[in-house]
């Protein structure tokens, strides 16, 4: 009997993707080369890694196909597999693929709130969250599904309104549509099936969550070293973004200083440096930090 290997589904071809296949690299794992469209195998991990449209990842770790899937948080919600009892969980939100469902409305289009909307058609592909946030406003309106293009709906008279997802504006700007409301914010978030595995499988996907965990936790994460007067320490600790307790080292010959090494979690900008400057602290390091087991 061959052993059985984890399944893990991303998207195969689309905004999501690139970003899912990077973050799986930076996990360390050893990709099988000559990777056809639908699977490759990690030759050090018994894990196989799908590739399929977003629209399936969420249901394949709920019925049985995969036991781990990155996903929008939008598909994934519009499915109404976020609730719970569906079979699918999310772990964690994974940093990447960030955007917010929107109304728009067009650019001379007077808008005072969600009540202008009630009797409007607007147009979606995400006709569940749209629903959701009419009731959740009291306002009826017709809900025109679409499965693509909806941002030319009100030009072609289909819609007087759209809802979207939005990421830099663009597509909206270009079509003449501002932004009045937002529906839902989304990134890509780590999702696993809630049924039980077999051990050997859920030692595995423990394994790997935990090399995610690492990955995600030192995205933007960066270690300070820097040496500092005894009497500042505790405006200088106070300035280093998200770090935790930093560590306290004597510096050698001197007993009025000391030297400080903090993780911090949070980006370190060159004010912050100027700032830890003008505490007192000298002689800093910034550096990047490659892997982080928590
Ligand atoms: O083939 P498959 O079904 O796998 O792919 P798809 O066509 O369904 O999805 P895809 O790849 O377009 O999007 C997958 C996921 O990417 C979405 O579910 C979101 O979670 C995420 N995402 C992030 C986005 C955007 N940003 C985004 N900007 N998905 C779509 N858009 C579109 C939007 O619909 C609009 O047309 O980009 C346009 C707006 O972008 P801006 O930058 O002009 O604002
Ligand atoms: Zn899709």
């Amino acid at each position: 009997m061959t052993a059985q290997r984890l399944r893990i589904a991303i998207q195969s071809k689309g905004r999501l993707s690139d970003g899912s296949l990077a973050l799986l690299e930076r996990t360390g794992l050893k990709f099988r080369r000559g990777r056809d469209n639908l699977l490759m195998r990690v030759e050090d991990m018994p894990i196989d890694v799908l590739f399929v449209r977003d629209d399936d990842i969420a249901h394949f770790v709920a019925d049985g196909a995969c036991e781990l899937g990155f996903v929008g948080l939008d598909t994934l919600s519009e499915d109404g597999l976020d609730q719970p009892g569906r079979g699918v969980e999310v772990v964690r939100p994974l940093g990447f693929g960030h955007c917010a469902l929107k109304i728009a409305v067009p650019n001379g289009m007077a808008y005072a709130g969600a009540g202008d909307l009630a009797g409007a058609r607007i147009a979606t592909s995400f006709p569940n969250l749209l629903q959701r946030f009419l009731d959740a406003n009291g306002v009826a309106a017709t809900v025109v599904e679409m499965s693509g293009s909806v941002e030319v709906a009100p030009r072609l008279h289909v819609a007087q309104a759209i809802c979207d997802l939005v990421s830099t504006g663009a597509t909206l700007e270009a079509n003449g549509l501002k932004a009045v409301e937002t529906v839902f914010e989304s990134e890509v978030v780590l999702v696993r099936a809630t049924r039980e595995l077999d051990p050997d499988v859920a030692a595995v996907r423990d394994r790997f969550l935990r090399r995610i965990d690492g990955v995600v936790a030192t995205k933007g994460a960066k270690y300070i070293m820097l040496n500092a007067p005894k009497d500042a320490l505790p405006a200088i600790t106070e300035l280093l973004p998200g770090a935790g307790s930093p560590t306290i080292m004597p510096l050698a010959g001197r007993s009025d200083a000391v030297a400080v090494h903090a993780v911090c979690q949070e980006s370190v900008f060159w004010e912050t440096l100027e700032r830890l400057k003008a505490a007192g602290a000298s002689a800093i390091l910034v550096l990047p930090i490659e892997k982080m087991m928590l």
